[in-house]
Formats: C-alpha cells, sequence, structure tokens
C-alpha cells in the first residue's frame, strides 16, 4: 500500500512537470496587462539585424506568444545560422531552447552540447557558485532534449553543487532549480531510486536557499534574479518550508516595472515568463500554428519630464589591488555629467580628462561590459573582473543602464570572483 501510494506520489509529480502549475492566485491583474505587453514590444523592437541574436528574446517572445513575426523570423534565422563553435556551454543551450521554441530542429548542435557536457571538469569545491550558471542552461537543454542519456551527466552535475561550499547565487539556484526538475520530471520508471534521492536532495537544498533570501516585499534575491526565481518556485517538486506569498511578488515587480526598472531588453526577457505564468519548462511545449499577430493594448504613454540640463558632479575612483606589483593603482576623479546621465558617461568623461581612465567594453547579452580600465583587462581564467560599486555596495546595473547622482562615489576595483 505504501508503496503504490509512493509511485501515485511520483506519478502526479511526473504529470505536475509536464506543464507549469496553474498560479492563477498569481497572475497580472488585467488593469496592468497594459503594462506587461508594452515590456513585450519594448524587448522585440530592440532586436536589430546588426546586433547579434540573443536566444533569451526569442525563448521569452515565443513563451509569450510574439508580437512581431518579423522579429521572430529574424531571430531564428540568425540563430539557425550561427556557429556553435563560437558559443560558450551556455549560449550553446540557450540557441538549443530558443530554436525548440521556435519549433526548429537545433540539429548536431545538441550532440555537440552533450560532448561538452561529458567532458566538462567542475572546478575546485570553491569555485563561485556563478560558474554553474552556464552548465545548469546546458543540462535543462540536454534534459528537453534527451533526458535519458543525460542522467548520469546530470548526476554529475548534482554531485558537483552539493559538494561546493561558495556562497549561494540566487540565479544560478535558480537556474539549476530549473534544470533538476526537469531531470527529477522526466526520471525513467524503473530506474534506480538514486537518482530520484540525489535530485530531490539538491532541490531541497537549492529552494530551502532561495526561501531564505525572500524579503518581506516578496523580492527574491535583487529585483533581476526574481523573474528566474518565481519559475523555480513554481515548478520545483521540494517545496520550501516557508510559504511563498507570490501575489506579492508579482505585485512588488509590477510596481519596480510602473517605476521604468525593467529597460534592458534582457532583464525583460528573464521576467516576462514569469509574467505571463510560463517557465523555461514550458519551451518544449511552444505551439508554433502561424495564428494572427495580435495587437497588443499597450499603456498610456508616461509624460516624460523633461530633464533639467544642470550638471552632476560624480566622484569615480578606480582601483587595482590584485595585478602586476608595479601596476598598482588607487586614483579618484570628480567628474561633471549632465544630470541623467548614465554611468557610460562618466567612464567617458573621465577617460577624456585623464588617460589613466582609458577604459574598454565588450558587448554581451545584457549590454556593454566594462572588461579593461587603464590596460589591466578581465580573465576568465584568473577569474578577475572590474566590479561596479556604490560606496561599498555592488551595482546591480551595468553602466549603460545605471544612473549615479550627485556626490554619488562610484568606484571600479579589479577583483575576483
Ligand atoms: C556569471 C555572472 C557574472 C560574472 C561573468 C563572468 C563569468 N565568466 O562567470 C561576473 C562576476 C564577471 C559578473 C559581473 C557583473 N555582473 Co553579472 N551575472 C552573472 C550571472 C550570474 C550569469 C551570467 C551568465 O553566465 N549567463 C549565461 C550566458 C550563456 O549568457 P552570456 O550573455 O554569454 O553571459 C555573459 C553576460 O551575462 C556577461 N555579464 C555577466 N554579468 C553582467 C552584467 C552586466 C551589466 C553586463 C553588461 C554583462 C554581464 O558575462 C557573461 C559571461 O560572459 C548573471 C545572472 C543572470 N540572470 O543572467 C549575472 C547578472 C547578469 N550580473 C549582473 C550584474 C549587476 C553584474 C555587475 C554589474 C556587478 C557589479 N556590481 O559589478 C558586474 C559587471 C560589471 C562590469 N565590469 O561591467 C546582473 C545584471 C542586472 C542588470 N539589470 O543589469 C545579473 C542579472 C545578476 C542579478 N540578478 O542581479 N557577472
Ligand atoms: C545553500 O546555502 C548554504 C549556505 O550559503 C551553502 O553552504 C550550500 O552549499 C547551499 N546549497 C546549495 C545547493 O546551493
Ligand atoms: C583607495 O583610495 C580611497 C580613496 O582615496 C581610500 O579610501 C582607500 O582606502 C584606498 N584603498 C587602497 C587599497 O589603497
Ligand atoms: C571632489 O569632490 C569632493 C566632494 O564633492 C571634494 O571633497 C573634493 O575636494 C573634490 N576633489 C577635487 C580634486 O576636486
Ligand atoms: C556638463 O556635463 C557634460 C557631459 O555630460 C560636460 O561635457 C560638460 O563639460 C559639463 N559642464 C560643466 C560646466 O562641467
Ligand atoms: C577591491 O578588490 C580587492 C582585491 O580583490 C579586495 O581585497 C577589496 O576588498 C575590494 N574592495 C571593495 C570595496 O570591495
Amino acid at each position: 500500500m505504501a508503496w503504490s501510494a509512493l509511485y501515485l506520489v511520483n506519478f502526479l509529480w511526473a504529470m505536475a512537470g509536464s506543464s507549469t502549475q496553474s498560479r492563477s492566485s498569481c497572475s497580472v491583474p488585467s488593469a496592468q496587462q497594459p503594462l506587461v505587453n508594452g515590456l513585450q514590444v519594448l524587448m522585440e523592437n530592440s532586436v536589430t539585424s546588426s546586433a547579434f541574436p540573443n536566444p533569451s528574446v526569442l525563448i521569452a517572445m515565443n513563451l509569450a506568444g510574439a508580437y512581431n513575426l518579423e522579429v521572430q523570423k529574424l531571430l531564428t534565422y540568425q540563430l539557425m545560422a550561427s556557429d556553435a563553435a563560437d558559443l560558450t556551454i551556455g549560449q550553446l543551450a540557450l540557441t538549443i531552447m530558443a530554436l525548440t521554441s521556435s519549433c526548429r530542429d537545433p540539429g548536431n548542435r545538441v550532440s555537440i552540447l552533450q560532448g561538452q557536457m561529458e567532458n566538462w571538469v567542475p572546478s575546485s569545491t570553491s569555485t563561485q557558485a556563478s560558474t554553474f550558471y552556464g552548465p545548469s542552461l546546458a543540462i535543462l537543454a540536454l534534459c528537453q532534449k534527451n533526458p535519458e542519456t543525460t542522467l548520469p551527466i546530470a548526476a554529475r552535475f548534482a554531485k558537483t553543487l552539493l559538494a561546493n561550499s561558495s556562497p549561494f547565487n540566487m540565479d544560478t539556484g535558480a537556474m539549476a532549480t530549473l534544470a533538476l526538475t526537469c531531470m527529477y520530471n522526466k526520471i525513467p520508471v524503473g530506474s534506480e531510486e538514486g537518482y530520484r534521492v540525489l535530485f530531490g536532495q539538491v532541490l531541497k537544498d537549492i529552494v530551502e536557499n532561495i526561501s531564505i533570501r525572500i524579503q518581506d516585499n516578496g523580492i527574491i534575491g535583487s529585483i533581476y534574479s526574481t523573474g528566474l526565481a518565481m519559475q523555480a518556485l513554481s515548478v520545483t517538486p521540494e517545496k520550501p518550508n516557508k510559504e511563498w506569498n507570490c501575489k506579492e511578488t508579482m505585485d512588488t515587480i509590477l510596481n519596480e516595472i510602473e517605476q521604468g526598472k525593467f529597460h534592458n531588453p534582457m532583464s525583460i526577457a528573464q521576467i516576462l515568463p514569469s509574467l505571463k505564468g510560463k517557465t523555461y519548462l514550458d519551451v518544449p511545449q511552444v505551439s508554433c500554428s502561424p495564428d494572427n499577430e495580435v495587437q497588443p493594448t499597450l499603456p498610456n504613454q508616461p509624460t516624460t519630464v523633461p530633464t533639467s540640463a544642470s550638471n552632476i558632479t560624480v566622484i569615480y575612483t578606480i582601483n587595482n589591488q590584485l595585478r602586476g606589483v608595479d601596476l598598482l593603482f588607487n586614483v579618484t576623479i570628480n567628474v561633471s555629467v549632465k544630470s541623467g546621465s548614465v554611468l557610460l558617461v562618466v567612464l567617458e568623461e573621465a577617460q577624456r580628462k585623464n588617460p589613466m581612465f582609458k577604459f574598454e567594453t565588450t558587448m554581451t547579452s545584457w549590454g556593454p561590459l566594462v572588461s579593461s580600465i587603464n590596460n589591466i583587462a578581465e580573465n576568465v581564467h584568473h577569474k578577475t573582473y572590474w566590479q561596479l560599486l556604490s560606496g561599498k555596495t555592488p551595482l546591480n546595473e551595468g553602466v549603460a543602464d545605471y544612473i549615479p547622482f550627485n556626490h554619488e562615489h562610484i568606484t571600479a576595483n579589479f577583483t575576483q570572483y
């Protein structure tokens, strides 16, 4: 009897896993629907034929139901044409899921990714958790395409996560939850009980780590990790000890959207599925019938406040205490920029005033990343990067999005992850 009960429970989980559980208590109120439509339009319109294709945008628009079919087609073709050899593990995984969400065959990309994950060597147990973000995407993509052959790879990945001792990272925890939930739901009947125990144990640990980081206002981690965390909490078979109030999270996020916090297309791509009650686990179920292009109801354009032409002063420090004994520096400059300028303008103004503040950026899915300052460049092998801080607090946006205030002290500190 106990046996059949266990079987029934497992069976029900398998069913629940095949689609996102209904969360009717946590959907966008109809009054705020135009706000969400506006966000989706903003994301879709960010796509241009010159920019490198962003698979996360295609996944989000397909999960939400695309408005702009031209953009959908363009992104799909660009991704079909991309060469797997130029992509990282995570980018390849996103490309596979994006093509799947457009009902295209990702071709040999799946076997290439599988080969890479079979050879994947997890570094030491103290490796920063965020380095598991790309591999989590890989397990998720492989699970959706080929769950049985992915089992041993996912088991190795899960054991590595369990053994890791570095501080918890919300985005990575959320992505690992999606990946291992997919695997958990697809363990073949009659296979070793060990897989279920292992995946269940890791999921329980991660979900507990997520739940203790739910703030009183519903934000999970930071506002930019909340979208992925919502996806994770809505699919996981392991429920957290502390109950999650999804409606509270939704209300706060909608409020942040109204404040204009989600204008970066990538930030929209990561929040939109949750606003539509979807998760990355729904990617294989997207229906691609060529339905009519529905025109969304958009919000009334908020009257943009004319920005005053006055200037502000930003105190800007560049600090390298890490690399090259004879190259260490810690210098500060005051720069004057137009009020409302993004941080990038401050860096450009500093560079113009003093050549020591010379910097370079690299284009990424999130926009320009500051890759080098005063000839000191980030390096993946050394795990070094330029961290941006306001006072002692790390910024939660990059240079093209963050708007400094008057007399703010911004530091770019060369450090390790
Ligand atoms: C890993 C990671 C990093 C690593 C990347 C290097 C590495 N090899 O691991 C490091 C530690 C360098 C990093 C740095 C920063 N990060 Co970061 N990062 C992530 C994380 C957890 C995963 C990214 C990833 O692997 N994606 C998967 C691959 C397949 O996609 P990809 O496009 O190829 O990934 C690249 C970009 O994401 C880029 N990148 C990573 N972070 C950032 C941040 C910005 C602003 C930009 C432009 C690019 C960028 O590096 C990735 C590897 O090359 C994401 C979480 C998320 N939800 O996306 C946060 C995330 C993207 N980072 C974020 C932030 C805020 C930063 C910093 C600004 C933090 C700071 N105070 O300094 C800095 C960038 C500063 C600068 N020099 O310009 C935010 C961005 C939010 C926003 N609205 O802009 C995120 C979403 C985390 C969060 N939830 O708040 N990050
Ligand atoms: C959960 O958080 C604790 C403390 O930060 C950490 O030791 C543990 O490894 C985390 N577990 C997972 C699976 O991330
Ligand atoms: C760098 O300079 C700042 C401001 O001048 C100072 O507060 C800080 O202690 C310095 N840090 C190091 C490591 O020298
Ligand atoms: C820079 O600004 C700060 C505060 O706004 C001020 O104390 C400092 O003297 C200024 N430094 C220079 C070099 O102008
Ligand atoms: C105001 O800021 C702009 C850059 O945004 C700069 O070019 C200009 O010199 C500043 N004006 C003054 C008076 O500092
Ligand atoms: C700047 O980076 C150095 C080297 O990693 C580190 O020791 C220091 O604590 C960092 N400073 C801040 C303010 O984070």
